[in-house]
């Protein structure tokens, strides 16, 4: 059991209905505070005033340093952490030349907001050193507690570039930990993301990965009853599964769902029996935390057509 994650569990199935069969989203929601040198702005949602040449704000917090964010000045870059984080360490990586053919710096602000309404300076460039590969790094002995971190570029310095007037960030790191004295919201993570999917059948090149791609154009499709199964590829402590079928043109799905420690001995966790049309939000189960690595959805008929569609 050295796999078992202490994590709770969501999972969403989307089901379309007329010759597609289900598709799995799995959530996970971390109960422990997170590790003081995780990044903490990573992949969060991120805004920006208006993007240069297709480099989305996404850039500035995807991990990576050859992607960058690019806006024109003065250029604003805001992270939602989806929390209430006492921040230690921020660290604002600029665009810089590899090779070095144009080096340059930014007259740049980092401002912290609780609500979005008030923002406090926290940090600013105010020296003439060219943006470097390691960044700027702000410590913050004395913590501050933070749900937004803003960047504003005020002015752009190019070498042989007196008219760039452009702000790019590679990446955006923020560090610190959830403050206890706030209540923060339960961060998910998908924990069914492309693991390992069997089914009954599928139609055509409608395969069961599809289902869980985090694609809501691609889909795993099966012709008549059927049934799906993710291996979560480890033990994780389940409480909710939600199931989201298909849902235009009120038509309903019965379906059977199923949890298990190892794929041989099965626990019910939630059915759709009656004739209640599907919405957009889904069909919810939450139940007492079982420790499970299997989840399968058995299909058991649909309102609209004898095939039964799943996609996500
Ligand atoms: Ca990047």
């Amino acid at each position: 059991m050295n796999l078992k994650k202490k994590l709770k569990i969501s999972l969403i199935l989307s089901l379309v209905l007329v010759l597609l069969f289900p598709t799995m989203t799995i959530f996970a929601s971390e109960t422990k505070s997170r590790a003081a040198r995780e990044n903490i702005a990573l992949n969060k949602p991120v805004t920006s005033s208006k993007i240069e040449n297709s480099n989305i704000p996404e850039y500035a917090v995807d991990g990576k340093e050859n992607t960058f964010w690019a806006s024109v000045n003065p250029s604003e870059l805001e992270v939602d952490l989806q929390g209430f984080y006492k921040i230690s360490e921020i660290n604002l990586m600029a665009y810089f030349d590899v090779p070095a053919n144009a080096e340059r710096y930014y007259d740049y602000e980092i401002y912290a907001s609780m609500d979005q309404e008030k923002y406090d300076l926290v940090a600013k460039k105010s020296d003439t050193s060219w943006n470097t590969p390691q960044g700027d790094t702000y410590v913050f002995n004395d913590t501050f507690t933070a749900h937004y971190i803003k960047v504003k570029i005020l002015k752009t310095h190019a070498e042989n570039q007196p008219n760039n007037n452009t702000g790019h960030i590679k990446e955006l790191r923020v560090y610190g930990e959830l403050d206890p004295e706030y209540e923060n919201p339960v961060i998910k993570s998908n924990v069914a993301l492309n693991k390992t999917v069997t089914a009954s059948g599928q139609e055509g090149s409608s395969n069961p990965g599809k289902a869980v791609d985090n694609n809501v154009n691609s889909f795993w499709a099966v012709a008549g009853e059927g049934w799906l199964e993710v291996d979560l590829e480890g033990y994780f402590d389940v409480d909710e599964i939600n199931v989201l079928p298909y849902y235009s043109d009120g038509r309903y799905y019965n379906y059977e769902v199923y949890v298990s420690v190892n794929g041989l001995d099965y626990i019910k966790a939630g059915e759709k029996k009656d004739n209640t049309p599907q919405t957009k939000d889904g069909d919810t189960y939450t139940f007492d935390t079982k420790t499970i690595r299997f989840v399968k959805v058995k299909m058991l008929s649909n309102s609209a057509n004898p095939s039964i569609h799943a996609y996500k």
